[in-house]
């Protein structure tokens, strides 16, 4: 490593002195402004990482559901997952050197990990559609390039195309071609493919209303339409021309608020379905004739699809091990329903796709959701070669049809992460397959009533939690404190946890009434708000 040229760049790209970011939930996120150093440094580390697994590794600039003026960064690993939790460290420790310290700290972690600095590094590069991307994208740039790594740009890109790019150059095009034209042709092959044999749509049930939070969605969209059949027509909402990124739009803000998004007008039955800012999430949503509105997040997405497989499974008569990963934000109705009704195993990860994600590769089947909308599903190797042989060779004609269909779901899935173009083509494949309306999706089983909340504290650290982030420990007596709010009401859970995405602490509560729920989120608020160092005003009612 060239010492004076990493010292010489890193002063075009000063760290402020004293400002500290850590790798949260899904890279570093902050006011864009405060960025520059960060991407300059996992620049450098993106390097580090692809000559320590000699492979291709992504840099994703995004701050996805946050707004604007924020903007982020994560790393891409090998198999296209996120970055490893060893590496998330050295990203932290890395991103806090002060200026002098940063060869230093480069050194210790290339001695750590006994990286080979001789090796090559090759490294894809994406960005939303933010308007400081472009800057912090070329300062990911500078940071590869003094280390001597290459790269490939991809530009304006989702978040999940940027992870099916790194997967398909390190199989060397076996999972996919690494462009976005491979991406369209491999997942409106098996859309196809898979919705072939549904019946024609009536009645206009085959339109979707999409509301694109004003970012990377839009753009994409419209180029992948015209890789699709005439039959599925999409409406584009929120495309990026007028309004602002995720600005009371997006999936985040429709889960949230649980109210439809500006920009998009409904009518009774129509199917609707919200992107977040990059496009790694999905909602959908319909108002009924008396105009009451009906989301449908992660939880009932991950049943529809899981009843899908289970029906193709038996049908194919293929024994595989099966299982759902949900978080804490589940809402009770959708794990009752998996578990008793559909006698699916589910389990509970901690929130952030990477620990949903490990936890699904344990079963042959893995569906993971988080109730926001980000999902995907996993399919182990020996499941997918048990499928793909079926799909192939099995002489009863029923069974391999069934063993077809879902080898095209296995494609149109993107397995490297949650993906809400690819989910939303599976989400219309599986109604149209089963001739269903958004309102008997809807039916499979009744959300309990439940309330979000944000608070803003001085340090959110100060909360630390434990059981899949369903307690908290710290600080003392805030445990205590929800366990005798939530005793007050039927059919009650809380839970808050510190974001790893905003400066805030999220509230969490369900009841059997929306007015309980309500209640319940905020006398919780209220506990957080004046047990960890609330500040400025103290939480209203809902
Ligand atoms: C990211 C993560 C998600 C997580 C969300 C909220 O989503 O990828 O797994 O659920 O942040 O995390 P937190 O509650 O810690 O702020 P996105 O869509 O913003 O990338």
């Amino acid at each position: 490593m060239d010492f004076e040229a990493i010292t010489k760049y890193s002063k075009l790209h000063a760290k402020p002195l004293g400002l500290s970011l850590h790798y949260g939930t899904a890279g570093f996120r902050s006011k864009a402004e405060n960025l520059n150093h960060i991407m300059f440094r996992m620049g450098l580390l993106a390097v580090l990482r692809s000559k320590k697994t000699k492979s291709t590794i992504g840099v994703m600039v995004t701050a996805s559901h946050n707004p604007e003026e924020d903007n982020g960064v994560k790393l891409i690993d090998p198999s296209g997952e996120m970055l490893a939790p060893a590496w998330e460290e050295h990203a932290t420790f890395l991103a806090n050197a002060e200026e002098p310290q940063l060869y230093c700290v480069l050194t210790d972690i290339c001695q750590r990990e006994a990286v080979d600095l001789q090796s090559e590094a090759f490294i894809v590069i994406g960005r939303d559609t933010r308007p400081s991307g472009k800057e912090l994208s070329q300062s990911v740039i500078d940071g590869i390039s003094v280390l001597g790594g290459q790269y490939q740009d991809y530009g304006l890109v989702t978040t999940p195309q940027l992870h099916y790019m790194v997967r398909c150059h390190n199989t060397h095009g076996s999972y996919g071609t690494p462009t976005v034209e491979g991406y369209y042709q491999k997942l409106s092959k098996a859309f196809l493919e898979l919705s072939m044999q549904a019946a024609p749509q009536r009645d206009g049930r085959g339109a979707l209303k999409i509301d694109c939070a004003n970012g990377i969605g839009a753009l994409k969209l419209k180029e992948m339409e015209q890789y699709l059949s005439e039959s599925f027509v999409m409406c584009l909402a929120n495309d990026g021309m007028k309004g602002k990124l995720n600005h009371m739009c997006g999936a985040d803000f429709v889960k949230v608020h649980q109210k439809p998004p500006v920009g998009l007008e409904m009518n009774p039955g129509e199917k609707c379905c919200s992107l977040d800012g990059d496009a790694d999430r999905i909602v959908y949503y319909y108002i009924d004739a008396p105009g009451h509105f009906h989301l449908l997040d992660g939880d009932k997405i991950a049943t529809l699809i899981s009843t899908f497989l289970k029906e193709l499974l038996i049908k194919a008569g293929q024994t595989l091990s099966f299982a759902v990963i949900q978080t804490a934000y589940a809402n009770g109705s959708s794990t009752g329903y998996l578990e008793q009704t559909m006698k699916v195993p589910v389990h509970c990860a901690k929130t952030g796709v990477k620990h949903l994600h490990h936890k699904a590769q344990e079963f042959d089947i893995g569906i993971y959701f988080e109730a926001n909308g980000h999902g995907t599903v996993l399919f182990s190797k020996a499941a997918e070669d048990k499928i793909r042989y079926q799909a192939k060779e099995e002489k009863d004609i029923r069974k391999r049809e069934a063993a077809k269909m879902l080898e095209n779901t296995i494609d149109l899935i993107n397995q490297t992460v949650g993906d809400a173009l690819s989910d939303m083509l599976v989400i219309e494949a599986i109604l149209a397959l089963k001739n269903f309306t958004i309102a008997q999706w809807d039916a499979l089983y009744m959300d309990l009533p439940n309330r979000q909340l944000k608070v803003k504290v001085t340090d959110r650290r100060v909360i630390t939690t434990t059981d899949a982030e369903r307690r908290a420990i710290t600080p003392p007596g805030l445990q205590e404190e929800i366990d005798q709010l939530t005793q007050k009401f039927k059919l009650a859970r809380a839970f808050v946890r510190p974001s790893g995405t905003e400066d805030i602490v999220r509230v969490y509560a369900e009841a059997d009434s929306q007015e309980d729920a309500d209640k319940l989120a905020h006398e919780v608020s209220l506990a957080v708000y004046h047990l960890a160092g609330g500040f400025e005003e103290p939480p209203k009612a809902v």
